[in-house]
């Protein structure tokens, strides 16, 4: 592939995957059509005139780090146009992800735990899940809630024993269900041991596994780049005079995925789990595994842009196809098993190059720029819009190709409820639940419901930041503070979207704590938990909950909501890019459904015929002449 130089034409930089996606978000940024772009006189300039084009914002310093970083990349845009879709039951499967603290808790310490994912299982198959996903239940000291992991090979204490694992694994398969785990291997927590042997000394076998930078003299860690969760993301040890990488909390050390010693011991664990029969795992920040070497500061403009100071040299790293191609021969290869990469902040070309069924990386990889409508991000106060957070999943629809597979999600144990982001003052909470079930259930791709979705769990009602348990918001909290915000507005600011939005306990019945525990519940439960739980929803018909079985019912009965094409049907009144209402078809060997969506919540007209259709679902419990807020709308067509 050409390098691309300043003196390079846009056109011919678009060849390059990193380059299109890098466009693809620019321009849906400034909502700019590719198409009329590339036809335009501005993709015969050169990449040197951005400079003008931006009136210096992009200076040519920075786009000599981008072409440094697109130049990165060996590999062309993948053409898949001649594939066809391989069968997978990862493909077919519908995922539910777990988040086991705030799930069930089977012993009244107020903490969920392995035997009461146990309980619940029957629920879970009733509903229709195939595939649980568990949030880490690895032994950690919870300075992350798991995701700080301190031994691989054995279950966290509170979750209880690893005889539990093993028999909440054989109950899942003797359901017809499977389980994949959560590897959180970008990172150890600091209390593992292989840490506590690296930070004795340099010559430790283990000193290598991390990432360590000498100190220069000026006791100032090595670069700028800042922690997800606030402060530098360098750690200094006295002893060893060194800084040592953790691009999260200050317990979370950066693996050195240069060291081959350290990759094999990473494999070796992952096949002890793979021989257990875990049926996969989901591979938290694995995009960030390869860091550039030099471990340059952060380009001023995309520390600007994303508020993130140094991304730009982790976040698709010059190794990461080698590391991850290793690992998938080392440990996947031969297995039936499936790996769902979370790769924030890559885009359509580069996620093709990651999952591809022909690349041997990764199976599926997760895309979270439709979870907020950009540039706002999760901790913004602002009215979150179905259109366009429909408008980039609709892209990813028609041009993911039939070598990869989407994955489809709402929710996640970081995000805040999207009932309770979309819909402030819960007018249409249940509505809105639906909707969001209707797109994770007829596009093309592997659904993944996050606990209390199915049920429309709203965000939490956290009256201050003492009943808040996420180190990310807490940090956040004192830097603001440390910036002079008064508490009040730190808080506020964090409640717009912390992840303990997330993490309160699922919501059972109408007991007391919803059913979660007889204990004292590590983190509070939702007042509403009295109306929106799973008890008082299965025994009605118009629930959220019973829609989500229903759909989940019908796409597991109909193959052309799994394989089908997917075609959007534009009306020659309306161009679907600026309608209120989203349409598509489903389509495969002759069965075709056809879904409409109003993306908003006024009343809007339909702009499809429906005579010669059979209403099989809707949102709404009668049919209209016109489509009511947020109504979705089923059809199969009738010959
Ligand atoms: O999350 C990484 C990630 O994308 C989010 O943490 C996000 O980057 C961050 O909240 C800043 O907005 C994964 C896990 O899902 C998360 O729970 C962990 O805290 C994190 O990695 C570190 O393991």
């Amino acid at each position: 592939m050409e390098k691309i130089t300043l003196d390079t034409s846009l056109s011919d930089a678009m060849k390059n995957p990193m380059a299109k996606d890098l466009f693809d978000a620019i321009t849906s940024l400034f909502d700019i059509d590719v198409n009329k772009f590339k036809k335009s006189k501005v993709a015969k300039l050169k990449v040197k005139s951005i400079k003008s084009l931006t009136a210096g914002v992009i200076d040519k310093k920075t786009l000599k780090y981008a072409c440094e970083l697109l130049n990165s990349e060996k590999n062309p845009i993948l053409d898949d146009r001649s594939a066809k879709i391989e069968k997978k039951w990862w493909k077919e499967a519908v995922f539910y992800q777990i988040y086991p603290r705030s799930f069930k808790d089977s012993d009244g310490d107020g903490i969920g735990d392995i035997r009461g994912i146990i309980e619940k299982l029957d629920y879970l198959k009733e509903l229709g899940v195939d595939c649980i996903w568990c949030s880490p239940m690895y032994k950690s000291p919870n300075d992350d809630n798991g995701y700080d992991i301190s031994d691989y090979y054995d279950i966290m204490t509170e979750f209880g024993t690893m005889a539990d694992f093993d028999e909440l694994l054989d109950e899942v398969h003797k359901r017809g269900m499977k389980l994949i785990m959560d590897l959180v291997i970008n990172h150890t927590s600091d209390e593992h041991e292989w840490f506590e042997q690296a930070k004795q000394s340099k010559d430790d076998e283990y000193h290598d596994y991390y990432i360590w930078k000498d100190d220069d003299g000026t006791k100032t860690p090595p670069n700028d780049w800042q922690s997800f969760f606030k402060g530098s993301a360098w750690n200094y040890y006295e002893n060893l005079d060194q800084w040592a990488l953790h691009l999260f909390s200050k317990k979370q050390m950066d693996l050195n995925w240069e060291n081959p010693k350290m990759r094999q011991d990473i494999y070796k664990m992952i096949n002890w789990w793979l021989n257990k029969g875990v049926d996969g795992f989901r591979m938290d920040v694995i995009n960030f595994i390869s860091k550039w070497q030099n471990f340059p500061n952060s380009v001023p403009l995309v520390q600007h842009i994303f508020g993130f100071s140094g991304t730009e040299w982790y976040f698709y790293g010059p190794r990461l196809h080698e590391f991850l191609h290793e690992l998938n021969m080392q440990a996947f290869k031969g297995r039936d098993c499936v790996s769902v990469g979370e790769c924030g902040g890559l885009g359509i070309e580069t996620s093709k190059l990651l999952t591809a069924d022909n690349r041997n990386e990764l199976s599926m990889v997760f895309n979270f720029d439709h979870l907020d409508n950009l540039p706002h991000g999760r901790y913004d106060d602002y009215h979150y819009d179905f259109k366009i957070a429909l408008k980039h999943l609709v892209k990813w629809q028609l041009n993911y190709g039939n070598r990869c597979w989407p994955t489809l999600l709402f929710e996640n144990h970081d995000n805040p409820r999207i009932t309770s982001k979309a819909d402030k003052y819960y007018a249409f909470r249940e509505e809105i639940a639906k909707l969001c079930a209707t797109v994770q259930l007829t596009f093309r791709g592997a659904p993944f419901i996050y606990q209390g979705q199915e049920i429309a769990m709203a965000n939490g009602d956290f009256k201050s930041v003492e009943d808040l348990r996420d180190v990310e918001a807490i940090n956040m909290f004192v830097e603001l503070v440390e910036k002079g915000k008064t508490p009040q507005e730190a808080f506020e600011k964090v409640m717009c979207g912390t992840r303990d939005h997330a993490r309160t306990p699922m919501q059972w019945d109408d007991s007391k704590n919803a059913g979660f525990t007889e204990g004292t519940p590590w983190i509070k439960v939702n007042k509403d938990a009295f109306v929106y739980n799973v008890k008082d929803e299965l025994t009605r018909d118009d629930s959220p909950l019973n829609y989500y079985k229903k759909l989940i019912k019908l796409r597991k009965e109909n193959e052309a909501l799994i394989y089908g094409t997917f075609e959007l049907i534009k009306s020659n009144r309306i161009d679907v890019q600026d309608s209120d209402i989203l349409c598509f078809k489903r389509e495969l060997d002759g069965e075709k459904f056809i879904v409409e969506i109003n993306m908003v919540r006024r009343t809007r007209k339909r702009y499809i015929d429906t005579e010669n259709l059979e209403l099989i679902a809707s949102s709404y419990d009668y049919p209209a002449k016109t489509l009511r807020p947020y109504e979705c709308n089923i059809y199969k067509t009738v010959y």
